[in-house]
């Protein structure tokens, strides 16, 4: 078979995702890092849309993570990273539809706001984020401890690298999970030990260090 190539950065949230799923899968793969300030021409010429990440397979090109990571979990079937039943399937897209479309943006926008009122209703956002996250996602998918349940999933992969990055969101805004959200509290404390996370983390110094200018801290 063709090798796996990822092309990555390890700045990138979303690249992130896709290294820990091909870890997850226990695949062999060749990691290419991309330095987005300065992207070479050979990367100009496989992403379509200039982003990390893309997954390479032979003729096989996919981009856009949460795209790729379903066709590493249907290319490579063990272990699954998706539930079998259409309704489920269903919702684990629904809650990684979520984490792009509203969970990462009022993160985002907290850390580089300038304004001091606005940040106060930023910061009500991402609590409030949090805690419809525990209750609406989380506590009505399953038990736990993961959020479909006894097995780690593409949900999963798809927020952790965001909750890494809140790291930054602590530190410049003072974010922290809500005590309520015991739920998220031991998701994370979980996802801390998996190798897939071991691997690819680059610690909390890396993004305070990395957003300091952006997140007007000096
Ligand atoms: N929706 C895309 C987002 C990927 C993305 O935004 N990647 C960023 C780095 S975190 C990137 O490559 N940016 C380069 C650029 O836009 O020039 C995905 O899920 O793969």
């Amino acid at each position: 078979m063709a090798a796996i190539e990822l092309i990555t950065a390890a700045v990138c949230p979303y690249a992130q995702r896709t290294h820990m799923t091909l870890i997850e899968k226990g695949l062999d793969f060749e990691r290419r890092e991309v330095d987005l300030a300065d992207k070479p021409a050979w990367f100009e010429e496989i992403s379509p849309r200039s982003k990390v990440p893309v997954v390479k397979i032979g003729d096989e090109v996919v981009w856009e993570s949460a795209i790729v990571n379903e066709f590493l979990d249907e290319r490579f079937p063990e272990p699954p990273l998706m539930p079998r039943a259409p309704f489920r399937r269903a919702l684990a897209r629904i809650w990684i539809d979520h984490c792009d479309a509203r969970f990462v943006g009022d993160n985002h926008d907290l850390l580089f706001e300038k304004d001091q009122a606005r940040r106060d209703e930023l910061r009500a956002r991402v609590a409030a984020n949090l805690r419809y996250i525990e209750t609406e996602g989380m506590a009505k998918l399953s038990d736990g401890p993961y959020w479909l349940g006894e097995a780690l999933s593409l949900v999963d992969l798809a927020y952790y690298p965001f909750f890494e990055r809140m790291a930054a969101l602590r530190h410049y805004r003072g974010v922290e999970i809500p005590d309520d959200c015991a739920r998220i509290r031991a998701w994370l404390a979980l996802m801390a030990e998996r190798e897939s996370t071991g691997a690819t983390m680059n610690g909390d110094a890396y993004y305070i260090e990395r957003y300091a200018k952006l997140a007007d801290a000096a």
